[in-house]
């Protein structure tokens, strides 16, 4: 979708992304859990934010994957930072399926772990059981709800400054189920009353500090209508990398 003839490769914010975009292929865990992501995120991670000085922008995978990026993002940058989350769901169950690894827990292991996230800002809410609120309050997560969430982005962007500093680190966590499902189907997990992509974009370019890595996950084509989500997330992810691009300059 960012080749598409359809449309061009810049960002709202005036960068043009595909001179500021190297694409470092696909990775494939031998074993799909948490050792083996992060044996196959590690070496990758760290070719791009070591040796070539660029930041990290991961597309795909359901959310498991976010906890072994953040480990290897982590070892490369030396200290701990603050995740800004989008996500219909808190994805922070103790043990989900009996799974510690699965895409319900990856908060849960980035929490327990406090050199690893300082804070964790979860933004679009929408379901968060009594589980996960006794979570939510354990480990002081900052939760911005959807139905919380003003008509356009301003309010939100005022939060944000609130709790990040402009010399922060920051990594950004983008769950397509963040949006609402009339603007992005093609997720495993529809949840209806979310953000609309208007609401979620004016949230992005109001994350203050460094983006030092981000990810897009949980897109699933085969749910997709007309590719309009696939389009959605190449949106979604020209916009990440503007911020990355913008507070990194
Ligand atoms: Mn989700």
């Amino acid at each position: 979708m960012f080749h598409s003839e359809a449309n061009n490769t810049c960002g709202e914010l005036g960068f043009d992304l595909a001179e500021n975009i190297l694409d470092f292929g696909d990775v494939t865990p031998k074993i799909p859990d948490k050792e083996g992501m992060l044996e196959a995120v590690q070496p990758i991670i760290k070719k791009m934010m070591s040796e070539q000085r660029l930041r990290s922008l991961s597309l795909g995978g359901d959310h498991s994957i976010t906890y072994p990026l953040c480990k290897a993002v982590r070892e490369q940058i030396g200290r701990p930072f603050t995740i800004v989350h989008f996500d219909a769901h808190p994805d922070i169950y103790p043990l989900f399926d009996n799974n510690l690894s699965s895409h319900a827990s990856p908060f849960a292991r980035i929490c327990e772990e406090p050199d690893l996230c300082t804070k964790l800002i979860s933004i679009g809410i929408r379901t968060a059981t009594q589980e996960q609120r006794q979570q939510i309050q354990k480990y002081g997560v900052e939760v911005i709800e959807a139905r919380h969430f003003p008509a356009h982005g301003s309010d939100v962007g005022r939060r944000l400054r609130e709790l990040i500093q402009d010399d922060s680190l920051v990594y950004i966590s983008f769950d397509m189920d963040a949006l609402d499902p009339s603007a992005a189907p093609g997720v495993s997990h529809q949840e209806p009353g979310g953000l609309s992509t208007r609401q979620a974009i004016d949230a992005i370019h109001a994350i203050p500090g460094i983006i030092i890595g981000a990810d897009l996950v949980e897109l699933n084509p085969d749910l997709d209508c007309q590719l309009m989500t696939s389009r959605v997330a190449s949106k979604i992810m020209k916009e990440i990398a503007s911020v990355i691009v913008r507070s990194n300059m």
